[in-house]
């Protein structure tokens, strides 16, 4: 919010885990995300584990970029064990993409 209040073109990129999709900060963080516009792209490194959690014990949502547009933030989900596939998955967000291909180059 700071960077668009200055009037920057920057975006602020914060990476969080599979796990930290099922706290109410991530919620709370997302929703203020999306009703204020802010300059933010979330990327979610799902490994499918929350240390010794396994993901389909943590949440019922069979995609977890799914929470993104339940806060009215679009969402692009990309193989991430490939990395070309990441780096254009990231330009197209930053860009407001949604797809939800596995694989994106
Ligand atoms: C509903 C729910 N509440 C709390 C937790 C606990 N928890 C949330 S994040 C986390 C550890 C971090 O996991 P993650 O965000 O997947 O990061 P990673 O270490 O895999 O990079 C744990 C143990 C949980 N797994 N599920
Ligand atoms: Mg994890």
């Amino acid at each position: 919010m700071g960077l668009k209040k200055r009037g920057k073109s920057n975006v602020a990129v914060a990476y969080l885990g599979d796990g930290a999709t099922s706290q109410g900060d991530f919620y709370e963080g997302m929703n203020f995300a999306g009703v204020f516009k802010a300059p933010a792209i979330f990327i979610c490194q799902n490994k499918r584990f929350a240390i010794s959690v396994p993901v389909e014990q943590q949440t019922a949502a069979k995609i977890l970029a799914q929470k993104a547009i339940a806060a009215g933030i679009s969402a692009i989900r990309v193989d991430g064990m490939d990395p070309t596939c990441c780096l254009s998955g990231s330009k197209r967000g930053k860009n407001g993409g949604t797809e939800w291909r596995t694989n994106i180059n």
